[in-house]
Parts: C-alpha cells; structure tokens; sequence
C-alpha cells in the first residue's frame, strides 16, 4: 500500500521532470517562486542548483506567504515555466489558468481541485502520504528534479525536512527514499554521536542551552542550566565539545541520555561541507535564521554555493536568533501562556518576544516548560493583524485536535486565513477580533477532542 502510494507519487514527479527537461532543451528561464522558511529556502536551493547544473537561468522570489494578489501578478511575467515550491497547492484553481507551465512542489494541505494540462502538482496529500512527517517541501521539489540524475542534491531536501521538523526522530516515508538517494550518492554521512549542536564553533554550555531537539528539559534554551549541570560533572563549559578528553565526552553522553535518550543517536552530516554548515540539521537553523530575519536571499546564496562573509553574516544572525529564543524561553518560564479550557496561548506585545513567539510556543512545549496537554498558540501582532502559530503533540493529534482544520475555520469565521498540519499550523486575523477567535479556537478543539 505504502508503496503503490509513492509509486504514484514518483510518477507524478517524473511528469515534472519531463516538463523540466523540454524547458531546459529550449533554453528557457526558470522562474521560481518559494517560502521563506528554512525548508522554503532548500526547496529553491535543490531546484536552482539542479538548474545551475544544467545551465539553465532561472529568476528565484521568496515570500512569507503566498497571497493572491502575488499569484495573479506573475501571470503577467514573461517566463514559460513557473515553479512554486513548498507553496501553491491551494493556488492550483489560479495557476490552472496561467498561459504558461507551472510545478507546483508542496507537502501542505490540498485543495480538490483536479490540474489542467499546463500544470504539474507534486503534493504527498494528492496520494495518502503525510506531508507533515513523510515529505517536506524541499522533498517534493527534489522528487522534481529526481530524475534529472540529481541524488547528489538530495542531502538539501533532508535540511529542508529538518526545517519542518520532520527528521529530528529519524527520516520515515518518502523522507527516507531521499536519505537513500543521498546515501548512495555519497555526499551523505550517517554516524552515531550526541546530537547537540554547534559542537566544533560554541563553548560547550551553549551548545547544550541551544540545543531544541531533541529537548534536554533545564538545558534547552537556559544558559545558566545549561552551565550548572556541567559544572556538577565538574566538567569545564567554557570549551567546545570537540577539545573534550573522550572519557569525558562519554560522562556528559551518559548524564544527557538521562535526560533524553534520543540525544544519542544519528547524525547527518556532509563531509564536503564548510564545518559551519556539516550537519544538515545545524544547516536548516542557519537558512531558517536568515528566513526569520528578511535575509531569504542570503539563505538561498549561501545554499547555492556562496561562503566567506555571507556565511558569517548567517552564523551572526543564528546567534542573535538564539539569543532571542533565549530571552524568549525565560519569558516562557517566568509568565506562562495564558489558560482557556482546551487551548493555551502567548501573547506579548514585546518587539523581540513577538518575532520569535512561535518559536518559543514550539520548543516551550517540547522542553516541558508548557504543559503538553493542551495546543498553544504564540501570538504576534503586526499593526491591524495578528499572526498566530499554532503547535501541539502527537498524542493530541492521535486523540483527534486537528491544529491546521481549527485554525483555517476559526480564522476564516473572523476574516482572516489559516491553515497548515493537524500538529502545527497559523493563521492571521485581525486584531480586534483576537479574543473572540481564541474562544472559537478553544471550542473548536474541544469538539475535535469530543468527537472522536
Ligand atoms: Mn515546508
């Protein structure tokens, strides 16, 4: 079953790649369209260097959301061949009518609307697959360039599932036929080891206190834990992991399995990567900083081969990216979301604690610092709108809240949008009707607990 669906999945991908190469015959220029995410970064990075590779020109955007509005300019653009990775799928009714071909390469969502002859939509839901676990958006546009003889490239759609939170325990589905294909071209290695970060470039109590997943409960996101557990082993923190004896490294690998087991398990790295950007992992937080921080087009540089000063320009923003969870998390812990029935939330009007307010109603959760048993929303609010992040746990999803189903019908109730996975979704609605559009929320999700 599982493999008749992918079997289709990849014959729909094939039909892209065909549609690919007439383009790439004629010559033509590839315009891409794609989000601004870390996994929306890789998704333009394995379709613009597959291109490169073919010199073939190509004119790349990124945007944080896809809008109508944006949709209906681009039909006026000259080019024969669009590409919307890691968006479009619920533009398909739109992009049916462009003059020109169109790739659609996304895992969120679908709408059931069938595609017109011009038009070629990669999409895991259009076959049963998961699109929140299975395959990210980076994947379904790697299927698209698949057979164009690029598993070296496979690696980017593993950072960009990284991105979407979909490999921290391991790559399942369709996300490990691509770690197959990255294996086996070489470029990927697979090695046992403690999965904190930044292990060869931070002293080693930062390391450990920005290390989000897998969460060390009074480590993740607090320095000061961070430091204070090192020093009970007796153990230095102000050096990096890498200049530790080995018996020490096994001391802190045994007192952190403690804490987590799955802090010891596989690592994915490139060996022919620059130190900063070896593990993949490490790699998607560098390209979502510089999302995060209107530097999509720096992400996507250093993505297509770039290093030197734009990789420390990166590495810059990672920190003040980190450093902002940071602050954020401590917020977390002294305030605490605010409490409905069903539904937990956070809001502040802070300008730091609002750009990372999604963030930290993620990682809150995972590092135990929120109560998991009840969806959070981090809330911000940009002048008239607010925009919402949603998360929760697998066993909320297996219980029946569907975050991505409340989210689009509470928001649309209100004038806004939504949408996203049953486990992690947004939306924007207007301000003023914030409070009544937490109440639906909070109604929502209880009937969604309620009814199954
Ligand atoms: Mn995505």
């Amino acid at each position: 079953m599982i493999q008749k669906k992918q079997h289709s999945l990849l014959n729909k991908a094939k039909e892209a790649s065909d549609m690919l190469k007439e383009h790439i015959e004629k010559d033509d220029i590839v315009r891409i369209i794609s989000h601004n995410d870390a996994d929306g970064i890789s998704s333009a990075a394995v379709l613009a260097n597959a291109l490169a590779e073919e010199n073939v020109q190509f004119h790349t955007t990124i945007v944080p959301r896809l809008k109508e509005e944006l949709v209906n300019q681009l039909r006026h653009e000259k080019y024969d061949l669009f590409i919307f990775s890691d968006m479009g799928s619920s533009f398909v009714k739109e992009l049916n009518t462009y003059k020109s071909d169109v790739i659609i390469a996304d895992h969120h969502q679908v709408s059931d609307v069938d595609s017109e002859s011009n038009l070629v939509h990669i999409n895991p839901h259009l076959f049963g697959i998961d699109g929140s676990k299975d395959l990210s958006g980076a994947g379904s546009s790697y299927l698209a360039i698949r057979d164009l003889d690029k598993k070296h490239l496979a690696y980017y759609a593993l950072i960009g599932a990284f991105g979407d939170m979909q490999g921290q325990y391991g790559f399942t589905g369709v996300n490990k036929l691509i770690l197959d294909d990255s294996i086996e071209s070489g470029k990927l290695d697979v090695h046992e080891g403690l999965k904190i970060v930044s292990k060869e470039t931070e002293p080693i109590f930062k390391s450990l206190a920005y290390t989000f997943s897998p969460p060390l409960p009074g480590i993740s996101g607090d320095l000061e834990g961070a430091r204070e557990f090192l020093e009970r082993m007796n153990l230095s923190y102000g050096i990096k992991f890498t200049d530790l004896e080995d018996e020490e490294k096994d001391l802190l690998k045994n007192a952190l399995m403690d804490i987590n087991p799955d802090i010891f398990g596989d690592c994915y790295t490139v060996p022919s990567e620059v130190p900063r950007l070896r593990d993949l992992e490490e790699y998607s937080y560098i390209l979502d900083a510089c999302g995060k921080n209107k530097k999509q087009g720096l992400g996507l540089s250093i993505a297509l081969g770039e290093k030197g000063p734009a990789l420390d320009t990166a590495v810059e923003l990672q920190r003040q990216y980190r450093d902002q969870i940071v602050k954020g998390l401590e917020w977390v812990k002294r305030e605490g979301p605010v409490q409905l029935n069903n539904i937990q939330y956070l809001y502040s009007e802070d300008k730091v604690l609002k750009s990372v307010m999604g963030t930290i109603a993620s990682i809150g959760l995972s590092v135990e610092l929120i109560d998991e048993s009840k969806p959070v929303l981090g809330l911000s609010r940009l002048h008239k709108d607010v925009k919402v992040s949603g998360r929760t746990t697998r066993p909320m999803v297996d219980k029946g809240v569907d975050l991505g189903k409340a989210l689009h019908d509470s928001s649309n109730n209100f004038g806004g949008q939504g949408g996203g996975h049953d486990i992690a979704a947004g939306a924007m609605i207007p301000y003023e009707h914030m409070e009544n559009f937490l109440h639906l929320v909070d109604e929502m999700v209880e009937y969604q607990l309620g009814s199954d």
